[in-house]
């Protein structure tokens, strides 16, 4: 008898890999890891003030300390270096170089940065420069803070003094992170600083921030050499009606108006959307506000559009809203100014420990719409991540799958989106370090590196290694049960 072969025809093993040159990095912000509050001529902050105000920061957590990264900053190089980082998005705190927003700088506090930047390229790794992740000089709150036009302009100022400091070294400049928290829940709910809970103050501040980042824009390209790039990260909300229903489409609409075309109509397209002016004239003269001159500020060109995303925006109309399930932080005032009637929903319930939806899906989806819309502009992912509650065993390791899954599906989305056409350079996964995750205080860990607080140990989690290997092959391996 001849034995029967069955042939099972090998698939070709899926192309894993990302564009050659692709920039894989990790990111953190200033008043999140660096602590050194009140060193070396170092301000308060909004945070400073907000954290130490009882009741608005869970545990009472402060930033005085955070990850002590101002004083560790050259080991958390090495680590970097160990997982073969080729670049780091790092914050620089405003009030550390600034102290009271306006004036002259402090030499200490930009010795600092300088110091970091040094061994950063030391190590072969390219330092990406965010100016403002929400750390505002308190003394330019009190003079009104973003809601005030002033701010733009103090902005513009620092802008140029840190393109004088280190435009010689750093490549890629990142003008404001995430303006949407900074107006939406630092004006609107007050979850974040300065805590004000007020719509016209939060769409006026929505405005002041664009108006900024394109009078930096502006003061950096006057003073750094012609090829470095210049950008701004928005967390773009991925939003999804909860049915097909009307209503819950005019919800969509809604929230997409003041989520995202907010920014991304003045910055990309140099307009502000007229339904947004229409749902939002109740509460703030648009026509008052926006000067003569300021679009094509806010418009000047960009070199790359940064994104963050971690879970997507679903929304249903609604009697009343709340803030239940946005994600955002519980407030009795909504953070989507002039959209009252809209539910926000969990696009399903696999979540992380922010009680955040894990869908890769909403990734992919931003990425491909923005290519489709702004085809020459350059994208890159300036942050993605997630926390879950890590622990370290008694062998000293800290064992994360859950990340580990998390990253392997969202970075599978990037590269699906490229393979689709998308034009993105770079991802930075949130974070580099666990660290004072705002008004969740340390109660919350996005860390590829776990940080003991008590003694500033530093153990990088299985995810980390798990990145390193990403980063080696330029490509995904495969996934648990794939191999
Ligand atoms: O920790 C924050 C970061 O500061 C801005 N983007 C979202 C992260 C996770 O909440």
């Amino acid at each position: 008898m001849t034995a029967v072969r069955t042939e099972t025809k090998a698939k070709p093993a899926a192309d894993t890999s990302f564009p050659p040159g692709f920039l894989w990095g990790a990111a953190t912000a200033s008043y999140q890891v660096e602590g050194a509050a009140a060193e070396d001529g170092r301000t308060p902050s909004i945070w400073d003030t907000f954290s130490h105000t009882p009741g608005k920061v869970r545990n009472g957590d402060t930033g005085d300390i955070a990850a002590d990264h101002y004083h560790r900053y050259r080991d958390d190089v090495a680590l970097m270096k160990d997982l073969g980082l080729g670049a780091y998005r790092f914050s620089i705190s405003w009030s550390r170089v600034q102290p009271t927003g306006r004036g002259p700088a402090v030499e200490r506090g930009l010795d600092f940065y300088r110091r970091l930047t040094d061994e950063l390229l030391e190590a072969g790794i390219k330092p990406v420069a965010t100016l403002y992740h929400w750390d505002l000089p308190q003394e330019l709150e009190d003079a009104g803070g973003w809601p005030q036009r002033d701010t733009a302009h103090r902005f513009a100022d620092y802008a140029e003094i840190m393109s004088r400091a280190l435009g010689d070294r750093v490549g890629l400049w990142t003008t404001l992170n995430e303006p949407w928290c900074s107006a939406f829940l630092g004006y609107g709910s007050g979850v974040h600083a300065p805590g004000r809970t007020d719509p016209a103050a939060t769409l006026r501040a929505a405005h002041h921030l664009n108006l900024a980042h394109g009078l930096a824009v502006g003061a950096l390209r006057t003073h750094l050499p012609a090829s470095a790039q210049t950008s701004i990260t928005l967390n773009l909300h991925q939003v999804r009606p909860l049915t097909d229903s009307p209503e819950d489409a005019e919800a969509a609409r809604r929230i997409d108006a003041v989520g995202n075309r907010i920014f991304t109509g003045p910055v990309l397209d140099g307009v502000y959307p007229e339904d947004l002016i229409a749902d939002t004239s109740h509460l703030v003269d648009w026509a008052e506000l926006v000067h003569d001159g300021d679009l094509e500020e806010i418009s000047r060109p960009i070199d790359v559009l940064g994104v963050n995303y971690y879970a997507p925006t679903v929304v249903s109309a609604a009697a009343s809203t709340g803030t239940k399930n946005d994600g955002h932080g519980a407030s009795d005032h909504s953070p989507w100014t002039g959209s009252d009637h809209v539910g926000f929903h969990l696009a399903n319930d696999q979540l992380t420990a922010m009680n955040w939806a894990i869908d890769p899906s909403g990734l992919h989806t931003l990425l491909t719409d923005l290519a489709a819309s702004h085809p020459q502009l350059p994208l890159m992912v300036t942050e993605n991540g997630a926390a879950f509650d890590d622990y370290v065993s008694p062998e000293g390791l800290v064992n994360d799958p859950q990340r580990i899954a998390y990253l392997h599906s969202h970075l599978d989305a990037v590269r699906r989106a490229v393979a689709d056409g998308a034009d993105v350079r770079g991802y930075f996964l949130w974070s580099l370090l666990d660290n004072f995750e705002w008004s969740y205080g340390y109660s919350k860990r996005f860390g590829a590196i776990y940080v003991d607080y008590a003694t500033q140990r530093r153990i990088p989690k299985a995810s980390a290694h798990w990145y390193a290997e990403v980063i080696r092959g330029n490509a995904l391996p495969a996934a648990a049960g794939q191999e």
